[in-house]
């Protein structure tokens, strides 16, 4: 997506071939991303909506590597992935269509909060069980490959999937098959409230993909432009042939795991303070202005801006109508099973939406 200028630092102290325009594109959808996550938070504590997986301080991990894709490329996100379906373009109404389950919400509330899908964009729908998406993803990647589509597949998952068996199997198979896939390990240090270091005794998460015989690189996840950097190159390697990447982005959720957490039972003050500092959408703000490229007061202006997209975004959703229960029959397999229409015959929606 990246618009490709020939030189090198354009920018005082900063080096990337991002153009301004690019730039100031993944800053925006970084705070789209923050303050929807924040507006998210408080929705669920209002008993506005009834449950959010929070994304704050992941936010370079995920638009960093959702930036150096095509648009044809497919990304199988997790639950936290917010940022990739803002920086591939998903309206902030459509996000809040799925946290209220109504009638605009393309899975009609039948899929759990938070467990966003949006095939327009090939965003794969979020499989909550930890990593049970990786082998799907690495099958896609195949296909891909053995139809010569000439895209790629990025795959994300957190730390606490390196212990489950569908990431071995799914590594093993990219890397025995080349397949044109690379994972984003969004290392947040916790799987809930279980630490990184109770999850392996590995040096580094990076080192199991060399294990499978491919590169594993880990790298700054709060610095955008470095995961930039990384993606864009291993989505380069992927798609000429070379095989599977993994990038572990060492990062920090800085909230709680899901709405129904509270991490200050697992998780000490000074830990939440130290990543405070290390802040992605500060630093990249920071960035841009050292290197003159923005100010208060255009920071003013986008966030009233993006404000004023969420304000109207959640009025407009408030209002949509649920689905009617009868659609819980609808779109769950391609072909309905007898079982199924056995079940909706049976039924006594009609009788209780009457009521
Ligand atoms: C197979 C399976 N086991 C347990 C759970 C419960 N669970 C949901 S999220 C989660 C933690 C996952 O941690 P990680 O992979 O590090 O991702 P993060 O939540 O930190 O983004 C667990 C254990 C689950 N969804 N699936
Ligand atoms: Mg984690």
């Amino acid at each position: 997506m990246g618009e490709q200028l020939t030189s090198q630092k354009r920018f005082k102290g900063l080096e990337t071939d991002l153009s301004e325009a690019d730039l100031k594109k993944i800053y925006r959808a970084m705070l789209v991303t923050r303050l929807f996550d924040t507006k998210s938070m408080n929705l669920q504590r209002q008993g506005r909506i009834g449950f959010y997986v929070p994304c704050s301080g992941q936010e370079a991990a995920q638009i960093g590597s959702a930036f150096a894709l095509r648009p044809d490329d497919w990304t199988f996100p997790t639950y936290r992935d917010v940022g990739v379906a803002v920086l591939r373009g998903v309206e902030i109404s459509k996000l809040f269509a799925h946290l209220m389950g109504n009638s605009d919400d393309e899975m009609l509330g039948k899929q759990m909060p938070s467990h966003w899908g949006y095939k327009e964009v090939n965003f794969v729908s979020v499989a909550s069980p930890i990593a049970t998406h990786l082998p799907v993803a690495t099958g896609v990647a195949m296909a891909m490959k053995l139809e010569k589509t000439g895209t790629v597949v990025v795959a994300y998952h957190g730390d606490g999937a390196t212990s489950e068996g569908e990431f071995h199997a799914a590594y093993n198979f990219a890397g025995v098959y080349k397949a044109p896939i690379v994972f984003i390990c969004e290392n947040n240090g916790w799987a809930i409230s279980v630490p990184v270091a109770r999850q392996t005794v590995s040096e580094t998460l990076a080192a199991k993909a060399e294990a499978y015989g491919f590169e594993g690189v880990r790298i700054d996840g709060n610095d955008v432009l470095t995961v930039y950097e990384a993606t864009k190159k291993a989505v380069e390697k992927a798609r000429s042939g070379g095989g599977p990447t993994m990038i572990e982005c060492l990062t920090y959720r800085m909230g709680p795991h899901s709405t129904s957490d509270d991490p200050s039972r697992y998780r000490t003050r000074e830990e939440f303070e130290l990543w405070q500092r290390r802040d992605p959408v500060e630093r990249l703000r920071r960035t841009l202005v050292e290197a003159g490229l923005w100010d208060d007061s255009a920071e003013v202006k986008l966030r009233s801006e993006i404000e004023g997209e969420i304000t109207r975004a959640i009025e407009k959703e408030e209002k949509v109508a649920m689905p009617s229960p009868r659609t819980m029959f609808e779109g769950v397999y391609s072909t309905e099973l007898k079982s199924l229409s056995e079940q909706r015959e049976n039924s006594v929606l009609d009788k209780v939406s009457k009521e």
